[in-house]
């Protein structure tokens, strides 16, 4: 039986994307978790950026970047999550190129230093969710994730960052998805999605506000101190 090892920094969107493929396969996979200050010298030696997701296959192989580990686990397990129509698949493709501007556009706001920063990155979101409302409206098939009734690539790509507006949206409403009725629809069946999830979500929420925290960023004043380890 084949070995996966998916090495991670617990609150990685990336690595969360991965995670998701592998559990929509029902893959059973050792998720290994390091620290982001203090990345271990075999993580180095075989992550070329020094960068998560890695993928290590049977303790030989290391696949580097989500999106290649995402299409390297569809076209080698069950079942398939791309769409069997080339023209279908390959307008799933350009969706998740489409998504680090995307991810950029939607998490902005949780880098910005002052509210100057903070106002600036919250009016870019419109444009980004408008893009994905209208190729929503495009796909417009019957069913809840975006190539309707059926889980695709273009779902685990998306689910980390639509998941990450609302941990914003909690922090201090931004109020913008409520405007875009598909992507908003689309995103609750994500976060309903029990593949979206690599931890408990409260504590998985708590997690990413107290990176907020230890990052000094301008949301951080909108948090409450708690009592949870920052990684
Ligand atoms: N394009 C990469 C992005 C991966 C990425 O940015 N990972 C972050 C953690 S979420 C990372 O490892 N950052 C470390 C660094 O930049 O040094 C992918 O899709 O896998």
């Amino acid at each position: 039986m084949t070995k996966y090892l998916l090495v991670s920094f617990k609150t990685c969107p990336w690595v969360q994307r991965a995670a998701t493929v592998l559990r929509e396969k029902s893959v059973a996979f050792e998720f290994r978790h390091i620290d982001p200050d203090n990345r271990p010298d075999w993580f180095l030696a075989i992550s070329p950026h020094k960068k998560v997701p890695v993928l290590r296959i049977d303790d030989n192989v290391s696949l580097f970047e989500s999106n290649a580990i995402a299409e390297y686990l569809d076209e080698t397990i069950a079942p398939r999550l791309h769409p069997d129509d080339p023209v279908a698949r390959a307008v799933n493709r350009a969706w998740t190129d489409y998504v680090p501007t995307f991810a950029s556009s939607v998490t902005a706001t949780g880098y910005a230093a002052d509210q100057a920063a903070f106002n600036a990155a919250a009016e870019k979101i419109p444009a980004a969710f408008g893009q994905l409302e209208r190729a929503l409206d495009k796909q417009s098939r019957a069913g809840q994730f975006f190539n309707g009734a059926k889980y695709s690539l273009v779902d685990a790509a998306y689910a980390p960052f639509l998941q990450r507006y609302f941990f914003l949206d909690r922090v201090k409403p931004l109020g913008v998805i409520d405007k875009f009725p598909r992507l908003q629809a689309w995103a609750q069946a994500l976060i309903k999605r029990p593949s979206t999830h690599s931890f408990p979500q409260a504590e998985f929420e708590a997690l990413y506000r107290a990176n907020l925290k230890r990052r000094k960023v301008w949301l951080s004043q909108f948090i409450p101190d708690v009592a949870v380890a920052a990684e």
